[in-house]
């Protein structure tokens, strides 16, 4: 059975709501495949957790020189929250042509 018009009007008023709640902080998921980050450029704010989900076989990182460092394992799903605004440039270590980059707002 197919849901009715009036459920699915219910369903998108309701998350059109949740949608407008101002500043809540979101998950961001990007996918790890084949040694690429997908998407590779993503928006994001202070607070914002980052979600990397791999389907790949190989051990994988997102690191920021100086500063963050993420061991993203075989199959596996981390998170890591940002803490600060900027322009981020980050990249695997063992797969240094791996390259990411998320562009975080202030809160
Ligand atoms: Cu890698």
């Amino acid at each position: 059975m197919l849901p009715g018009w009036k459920s699915l009007a219910i369903l998108s008023v309701v998350l059109g709501a949740m949608g407008s709640i101002p500043a809540h902080a979101e998950t961001i998921r990007v996918m790890v495949d084949k040694l690429e980050f997908v998407p590779a450029k993503i928006s994001a704010k202070v607070g914002d957790t980052i979600e990397w989900v791999s389907t790949d076989i190989l051990a994988h990182t997102a690191t920021v020189k100086g500063d963050w460092d993420v061991m993203i394992p075989p199959k596996k799903t981390v998170s890591f929250v940002l803490k600060k605004a900027g322009d981020v440039e980050y990249y695997c270590r063992f797969h240094p042509n791996m390259k990411g980059n998320i562009s975080v707002a202030p809160q």
